[in-house]
């Protein structure tokens, strides 16, 4: 496949990068979290979606070293805002489940946290449900090890899948990302309204937290508000920013 060869020639040639995109408090402002996510920008082709790199990374075995590198660069990134600012927000790594099949994502998070010497409260891990579905009692262990060592987990895309919750009574965690096709339903419809407050409710019942995804307008923000989410990300506050964009906004003299 040629977008393979491309990609294996992109990690040798460092042409990945992260960006980071803010997770705002709607009672505070604050930026709490960022996610961080991967680009490529090719010489020739320009900027390479991760959706169109990520399953061919996933499908060849690549996403073992790319999802590696993710967490070292967040690792880094994390410490430089903290000598910089004293203070940083957690940031948040999207850990696919061929790592979780394939890797040993706690050895391979202790590592990289020791490496870089940062306090593992500064990371959140976010998975997709199937990572749940799949080799259940390997992958609710490592996750449990990562709650244990302190590092967050949130369960990415909620609402996109099964949804099944049953895991939830056997672990517990930290965050659940309302995926933005909800966020668009909750503004077409009562109905729409009615599973974005269900949720929440739920979250909320269970001490998790609930950022909503995808948001890109104020009134999407305002009635999130109301509702009582906690955080939202979108390109209504910020887009994915670039390193240095996003320690300038961080500044705490802006
Ligand atoms: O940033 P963007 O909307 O283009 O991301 C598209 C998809 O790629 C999203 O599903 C996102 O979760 C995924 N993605 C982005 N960065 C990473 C990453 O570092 N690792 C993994 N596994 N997926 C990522
Ligand atoms: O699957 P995951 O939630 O990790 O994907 C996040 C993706 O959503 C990223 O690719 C990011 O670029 C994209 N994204 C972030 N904010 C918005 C937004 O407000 N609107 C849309 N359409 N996409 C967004
Ligand atoms: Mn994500
Ligand atoms: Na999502």
């Amino acid at each position: 496949h040629v977008l393979e060869l491309m990609l294996r020639r992109a990690i040798d040639e460092e042409a990945l990068s992260l960006n980071f995109q803010p997770q705002i408090n709607l009672k505070t402002g604050n930026i709490l979290l960022a996610e961080a996510l991967l680009r490529w920008k090719h010489p020739d082709r320009g900027n390479i979606s991760p959706a169109d790199f990520i399953p061919i990374a996933e499908s060849t075995g690549l996403i073992l070293p790319i999802g590696e590198w993710v967490i070292r660069q967040a690792c880094r990134q994390a410490v430089r805002i903290l000598t910089r600012y004293g203070d940083c927000p957690r940031i948040a790594v999207n850990v696919s489940p061929v790592q979780f099949r394939r890797q040993d994502v706690l050895g391979i998070v202790r590592r990289e946290l020791e490496a870089a010497r940062l306090d593992p409260r500064f990371l959140e891990v976010e998975i997709t449900e199937g990572v749940l579905l799949n080799d259940t009692e390997q992958s609710i262990a490592t996750l449990q090890g990562l709650r244990e060592i302190g590092v967050e987990i949130a369960i990415d895309d909620f609402g996109t899948g099964y949804s099944s919750l049953s895991y939830l009574t056997r672990f517990k965690v930290d965050r659940i990302k309302i995926d933005r096709s909800l966020v668009v339903a909750m503004m077409g419809s009562t109905h729409g309204t009615a599973i974005v407050s269900a949720i929440l409710a739920l979250a909320h019942a269970l001490d998790v937290h609930v950022t909503a995804e995808g948001v890109e307008t104020e009134e999407q923000a305002n009635i999130l508000k109301e509702l009582g989410c906690d955080e939202i990300q979108g390109f209504w506050f910020s887009r994915p920013l670039t390193p240095q964009a996003f320690e300038h906004i961080l500044a705490p003299w802006d």
